[in-house]
């Protein structure tokens, strides 16, 4: 199993707290009141949301990688949104909406939540939603935009892995992605296959309706859906110049490159990532071992 403790709970917590203990620090919290007075918290369930943006043409991902040809970030399907939640309702486990843009595609849900003054400056521009059935997965990766997050959680329980960007050594990342190797189950990980995942050490938050997690920026998750649930992310943008340019740099430069190359090459380029991924994982932790072994 996975070296993992639970994520803190606090009811509420003041700004100037919230700076110093989480955002200064860059630790995981969920703040189980903050959307306690929001309409979303009443509202939100699969009903509603057919009623009022049913009509709009939903992108959905799967959780198989992508293969071949295909762009990493291309969706495997595209419906009605109220067919969507139907099929929800009816027990789909693997479709999600993923990154939907709440003010471009659904305006009328923008009057179903605020901005919390809670010490991050949330960009107003791109409030975004999630959506999963009961068994949706959502691959480890870390957000290409090194946002601050506050992931405000309605419907049914979801569990959220979490792990800091120092623990990236042991989290198999593929190259020219942000994303943790597919093949690997968090929730079973193979220690055999995967030596460098016994050295992880990270949380696990559980969501329940009316939660918000803050997810620093880079850190990893990895995300279990254990009932149909709608999530608000709200981020706020580094300032940092230094990350700024590294989310410039992930947006123009990596996500390009990987499509182009996808498009080109097709999947023997996928299959050099992986091996890669391997190869310098495990390199790594070879030479950490040895670290350890001169200096003990
Ligand atoms: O909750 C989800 O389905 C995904 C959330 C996520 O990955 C994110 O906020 O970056």
């Amino acid at each position: 199993m996975l070296e993992l403790s639970t994520t803190k709970r606090i009811d509420s917590v003041s700004k100037e707290s919230f700076i110093n203990q989480y955002k200064f620090l860059q630790k995981p919290v969920i703040l189980k009141r903050l959307t306690q007075d929001w309409p979303a918290h009443k509202k939100w369930d699969s009903e509603y949301l057919k009623k009022v943006a049913g009509e709009n043409i939903v992108p959905l991902y799967d959780s198989k990688p992508s293969t071949d040809h295909k762009h990493q970030y291309a969706p495997e399907a595209k419906m009605k949104f109220k067919k969507y939640l139907d099929l929800l309702d009816h027990g789909e486990k693997d479709l999600r909406l993923f990154f939907y843009n709440i003010l471009a595609e659904a305006p009328v849900l923008t009057k179903d939540f605020s901005y919390p003054d809670i010490g991050l400056k949330l960009y107003k521009k791109l409030p975004v939603l999630f959506v999963g059935g009961k068994g949706a997965k959502v691959q480890m990766h870390f957000d290409i935009d090194y946002s601050d997050i506050l992931l405000c959680h309605f419907g049914g329980k979801k569990r959220i892995y979490l792990f800091p960007p120092e623990q990236s050594k042991y989290l198999y990342r593929v190259p020219f992605s942000f994303s943790s190797l597919f093949n690997i189950d968090f929730q079973k990980p193979d220690f055999v296959k995967y030596p460098a995942l016994k050295y992880l050490k990270g949380e696990l938050a559980e969501l329940n309706h009316g939660d918000v997690l803050y997810i620093p920026s880079g850190y990893w998750h990895y995300i279990v859906y254990d009932d149909i649930s709608f999530s608000l992310s709200l981020r706020a943008f580094p300032r940092k110049p230094k990350i700024f340019l590294k989310l410039l740099y992930n947006i123009i430069f990596v996500k390009n490159i990987d499509g182009l190359m996808r498009k080109i090459i097709g999947q023997p380029w996928n299959e050099r990532n992986e091996k890669k991924t391997i190869n310098k994982t495990h390199k790594l932790l070879k030479k950490n071992q040895n670290k350890s072994k001169n200096y003990g």
